[in-house]
């Protein structure tokens, strides 16, 4: 590949119209690059300490996105095996630099399971493990039921603040926690461990330790009769403060859920199976909770009804018409965590009932369920494999929008009849959707699904129609200004690292308009912008620049299953 030159009539001004993935190029894996507003040509790769070209091709096109409606071109560049930072050279512009490495997903994936420890409440982060972004303890006053005003618990202290506010939710948190016990269990050390949080070298591994932080706030959440308070948070949103300074006589509580109460019987029961080794006298306590969680779940289930805020209480919703995915998944945990029959028939019994069993999430949470029930070694043949059968055609499904995005990404387009993944999250819809896949893979051991999987994580690190990597602290063109009100009020120039925000949303009602005085859809063209474009890196865009811990969880489930097939 010697004396390759770009040629001198070629264009140096930097283009986000050439997206790359910025940080998780392998060496001996596949790279591409994806052009828009292109009309084909040779394309080059660039060494970026010696600007001197180490490879050149034909970008192949016009290849039609769906998504976005538009034609782009493909520059494939995988013979680039040696380590290093580049740029692409087209004739019209460059890149953003992007590397190419050894373990690409190790270092993102571990900050993404940090992220979460930068969440916590309750306690002091302390310098030596948060650096600059150390703060005094928070929020650790007394809450009062909101449908029993009277009523005040002490202590509900501990867990990790949702998103960029600083309320706490269960549904959430059980998909959060359920990504990390997961995590642990079919990726091993491939996630999470050498975190620098104050547990670590205390024998477990970390991801264990940070999820125990959650899970112990969880267990304060359950009420005497088994049912699980949906939230506990201030009564409004925090105003433009850090978590220190939000300080209130009482939080409140809101009443039980049923969806919270499913969730939480599932994840205290993998709690159980996973923490048992660790501290069995705990983990015992997490199977009794389980047990009596999912025995309210049942005997009120049929009285459920979406979640809706009791006054005076503002906070997040997380409001779910359908709570029988998360008994269902309740259910096929038990059956794990005891084998005990009596919960295989209750799992039976939901299967049969109408909901997704392979959508991950804070809110569908039957592909949870499916999963575990796949994990068991004792399950009913044939159950089993209709339950097989249901994750595979997902993942089939999801396969083919990947093969005919242009992006190569594993995102629905918006279809005359459908208004496609593009919403709110929509960073997590995908990785939600790539769990499925993960479960295939695990379960059916094959890696038909690997390549879709790698590709789809390369669009959330930049190769995406707005060149944005959307984790924060990663990639030349990372998230700066997230929804998260201790990035913004902190002082320190660079948000928190390792979190990923949730990502174009296409929503037509929900695009930010005027916020505090701020005129930030200003100049910019909203109804000109395709779905992936609808995304704009300012801190008040909360509709798709937030974070929060259960995208995060769905994020490094991913990229922890790639990095453990790396090795
Ligand atoms: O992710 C949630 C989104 O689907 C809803 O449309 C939106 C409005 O209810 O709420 C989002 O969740 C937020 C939660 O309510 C509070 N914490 C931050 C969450 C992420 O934006
Ligand atoms: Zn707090």
């Amino acid at each position: 590949m010697a004396n390759i030159t770009v040629p001198a009539d070629y264009s140096k001004e930097l283009k986000t119209e050439i997206a790359v993935d910025q940080v998780t190029y392998k060496v001996g894996g596949n790279k591409m690059a994806v052009l828009r507003d292109f009309s084909g040509g040779v394309c080059y790769v660039v060494d970026a300490k010696t600007n001197e070209a180490v490879f050149s091709g034909e970008a192949t096109g016009p290849i039609f996105d769906p998504a976005n409606k538009i034609e782009v071109y493909h520059f494939d560049f995988t013979p680039v095996n040696e380590c290093g930072e580049y740029y692409i050279a087209a004739s019209y512009g460059i890149s953003y630099n992007f590397s190419v490495s050894v373990s690409p997903y190790r270092e993102l994936t571990n900050a993404m399971v940090k992220a979460l420890y930068f969440q916590r409440c309750g306690m002091a982060l302390e310098e030596k493990y948060a650096g600059e972004y150390a703060h005094p303890e928070c929020h650790n006053f007394p809450a009062y039921l909101l449908d029993d005003p009277d009523t005040v618990i002490e202590d509900v202290s501990g867990g990790w603040h949702d998103a960029g506010d600083y309320g706490k939710y269960i549904t959430p948190a059980n998909q959060t926690v359920f990504n990390m016990m997961y995590a642990y269990e079919l990726f091993g050390d491939a996630v999470g461990d050498q975190l620098n949080i104050p547990e670590s070298g205390n024998g477990l591994p970390d991801i264990l330790n940070e999820c125990k932080y959650e899970l112990d706030w969880m267990l304060k959440m359950q009420a005497e009769n088994g049912g699980v308070y949906h939230k506990v948070s201030t009564e409004q949103f925090a105003g433009n403060q850090l978590p220190h300074e939000d300080i209130v006589e009482l939080q409140c509580i809101s009443p039980i859920t049923i969806t919270a109460t499913g969730g939480f019987a599932a994840a205290m029961a993998a709690a159980y199976r996973n923490y048992k080794k660790f501290y069995p006298e705990w983990s015992d306590k997490c199977l009794d909770a389980a047990k009596r969680a999912l025995d309210y779940a049942l005997a009120n289930y049929k009285d459920h009804k979406e979640f809706k805020n009791v006054p005076p209480c503002v906070t997040g919703g997380y409001g779910d018409l359908c709570c029988l995915d998360e008994i269902y998944w309740g259910a096929a945990e038990l059956f794990r965590a005891t084998g005990d029959k009596k919960y295989e028939d209750i799992f039976r019994e939901f299967h049969s009932m109408k909901f997704s069993k392979t959508a991950f999430g804070a809110y569908h949470q039957g592909g949870h369920g499916s999963l575990c029930y796949l994990l068991c070694d004792n399950a009913d043949p044939e159950l089993y494999s209709v339950v097989k059968a249901e994750v595979i055609a997902d993942a089939d499904k999801s396969l083919e929008i990947y093969e005919n995005d242009g992006y190569n990404v594993c995102l629905a387009p918006p279809t005359e009849t459908e208004e496609g993944d593009y919403y709110w999250g929509s960073n997590a819809a995908l990785t939600n959707s790539l769990a499925n896949m993960v479960t295939v893979a695990v379960v059916d051991k094959t890696d038909k699904y690997d390549e879709a999987i790698a590709d789809s994580i390369s669009y959330l690190m930049g190769r995406n129609y707005i060149s944005k990597c959307y984790v924060t602290g990663f990639g030349s063109n990372p998230v700066m200004n997230p929804h998260h009100r201790p990035s913004m009020f902190d002082g320190v120039d660079a948000p928190v690292p390792g979190l990923i925000a949730g990502g174009p949303n296409d929503r037509k009602w929900q695009r930010p308009t005027c916020v505090k005085g701020v005129k930030q859809s200003e100049g910019i063209d909203w109804d000109a912008m395709p779905p992936a474009g609808c995304y704009i890196d300012w801190e008040w865009n909360w509709t798709a620049n937030e974070i929060t811990i259960y995208w995060n969880s769905s994020c490094f489930y991913i990229t922890g299953y790639l990095n453990s097939k790396n090795k």
